[in-house]
């Protein structure tokens, strides 16, 4: 019975493997690290764990680039590692889910260099299109999502190649039907092993509309939006039900599938979570995470909260009848959930990290942690180009200093919104590296970690950690967070967050004021004197204020039950 999907009632932690332990000193993280750590996991209650791509990859977009999909990348351990990996997150009651990332390989797999020749019976595998000769020599006008073209030029065969990412991103060809039975082939050869299911790197862009037409020119921009030819492009659907054929079917009630989709609407996020139409089991949308965006990512603005509470209700509604919601601040690709909705500042830090995760864990759908999130890590220090990482913040930069940007007019915009925010090592403890690594990391600790750290916060029991653990517990004995209906308060409000949640005769309100002042609030009669079943500051504190409807900043993420 659907109803019971087991990963309705689950919490999803991120594993960003380069960033989270590193077991032999080489200052990158790796599987025995993960393995050494799954304590604070178990600790924390979460079901399952998500790791980001740890396969054979040259790593240029951290092993969002494989070269080889049935191996494990030398950095991360291999094969054996995994295994021993897999049996001690199964032994911990846990399940492990794996990063497919099959809309592009690496160009170092051996099918794309077996497709740079046009005689191959793999040429066919990728887009390889001859190059234009009326101006643009490329193919189409459309832009890559890190900068420049989405086409790149290959002199061995006079021809080009498309990668909607970086030229080492080769897109795979999805209309040839031996490419969709081999990564079906891997999809089993993994689920064999043991693994619990798969997270989708982009795979709403797996179907290209094969005319391959020029997209629309917006203002000065130099490329065109192609977007309209490959976000839920024409065969998207028939390729997910022919994969849940061919791959799921065979582990009926066994897997979670989420596919990451840039771009989706809800509209289209409840035909692919449909159960009838057995396609994903949920999706990660996008919208609540562009609400800042101005010109393009690396261009913020404020965010108002009345947008969020419009947009995130909207998801609710959308897949309340069919579908299920994915939750989800932050993950490797967004900055720190504290400090981008809400407050790092000493004063406020924990507070707003206690308040967001309530927030968000207490809507209908499944809630994801990325790690270090649980202990309300912050956004990093970055002071020159020099010390990004990231290719998608370099090719920003270089593409806008190249177009006579001044680098401290570029520079803010990377710092608040640069993938390397998520990705500097996790904080264990208050020692040099924050107990990452004994050697060098690859991208230096955020030197908040003497404060913010593992080993603090579970010895603290009103910590960020503890908050999440008590949350994780909420949603595994009350069923109104897992079932419960779900209707938005106070819409218009721009510091308040309050919502009902209802299940039978249980009936929850969450309530949080998320600025850095008191707030007051009209909210529904019948409340006061109800259980508080969870707040994120101690109940003595909570009572000082003139009204029990006038919360504290940063504080009361009220949870009464009736
Ligand atoms: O990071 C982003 C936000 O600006 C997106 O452009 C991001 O690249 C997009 O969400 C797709 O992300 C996924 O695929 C990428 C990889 O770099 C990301 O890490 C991954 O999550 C290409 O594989």
């Amino acid at each position: 019975r659907h109803e019971d999907a087991w990963w309705k009632s689950s919490v999803v932690y991120q594993v960003y493997p380069r960033s989270f332990a590193d077991s032999d000193g080489d200052g990158v993280g790796d599987l025995d690290g993960i393995t050494a750590h799954l304590d604070h996991l178990a600790g924390l209650g979460v079901d399952v764990i998500w790791l980001s791509p740890v396969y054979r990859s040259p790593q240029n977009d951290n092993g969002y680039d494989i070269s080889d999909y049935q191996d494990i990348d030398p950095v991360f351990g291999d094969l054996a590692a995994f295994d021993r990996l897999l049996a001690a997150v199964h032994a911990h009651g846990m399940r492990l889910v794996m990063d497919l990332v099959v809309n592009h390989t690496s160009d170092e797999h051996p099918w794309f260099q077996e497709s740079r020749d046009p005689a191959s019976p793999r040429r066919d595998w990728y887009w390889w299109r001859r190059g234009r000769t009326d101006g643009c020599r490329e193919p189409t006008n459309w832009g890559s999502f890190f900068s420049g073209s989405a086409w790149a030029y290959d002199s061995a065969s006079d021809a080009y190649y498309l990668h909607l990412f970086a030229p080492g991103q080769p897109d795979l060809n999805w209309e040839n039907p031996e490419v969709r039975q081999a990564v079906y082939a891997m999809m089993r050869w993994w689920l064999a092993r043991g693994v619990d299911g798969f997270r989708m790197d982009v795979i709403n862009l797996i179907s290209k509309d094969p005319g391959l037409p020029d997209g629309e020119r917006h203002g000065d921009r130099p490329y065109g939006d192609g977007s309209p030819y490959y976000v839920c492009g024409p065969r998207v659907h028939d390729y997910l039900q022919e994969m849940h054929r061919e791959v799921f079917a065979r582990h009926p009630g066994r897997v979670l599938t989420v596919g990451e989709m840039p771009g989706v609407t809800v509209e289209q996020a409840a035909l692919f979570t449909d159960p009838a139409r057995a396609e994903l089991d949920m999706v990660f949308q996008f919208e609540h995470v562009g609400l800042d965006h101005g010109r393009d990512k690396f261009d913020p603005g404020p965010l108002r909260l009345s947008d969020l509470k419009n947009s995130l209700a909207r998801w609710q509604s959308g897949l309340a009848e069919t579908g299920w919601n994915s939750l989800y601040w932050n993950n490797h690709d967004q900055p720190r959930a504290v400090s981008r909705f809400g407050d790092d500042s000493p004063a406020h830090r924990e507070r707003s990290a206690k308040a967001l995760a309530t927030v968000l864990h207490l809507h209908r759908g499944t809630p994801y942690i990325y790690q270090g999130e649980e202990l309300g890590m912050t956004n990093a220090p970055f002071a020159t180009a020099d010390d990004f990482s990231d290719i998608e913040s370099l090719n920003h930069y270089a593409q806008a200093i190249a177009g006579g940007a001044a680098p401290e007019d570029v520079l803010p915009g990377m710092r608040a919104m640069g993938r390397d925010n998520a990705r500097t090592p996790m904080q264990w403890n208050a020692g040099a590296n924050a107990g990452f690594t004994e050697g060098v990391p690859w991208l230096p600790v955020n030197p908040n970690h003497t404060t913010i750290n593992a080993e603090s916060a579970r010895a603290r029991p009103d910590s960020v950690y503890h908050h999440y653990r008590a949350l994780i517990e909420l949603r595994h004995t009350e069923p109104a967070v897992v079932h419960g209906d779900f209707t938005m308060l106070l819409p218009d409000d721009e510091r308040i967050y309050a919502y009902l949640r209802r299940y039978g005769t249980t009936e929850l309100l969450v309530l949080a004021n998320l600025t850095g002042e008191p707030a007051e609030a009209e909210l529904p009669a019948g409340w006061e004197g109800t259980e508080l079943v969870l707040g994120n500051m101690a109940y003595e504190d909570s009572q000082r204020e003139d009204s029990p409807y006038s919360p504290s900043p940063y504080s009361r993420s009220r949870y009464g039950h009736t």
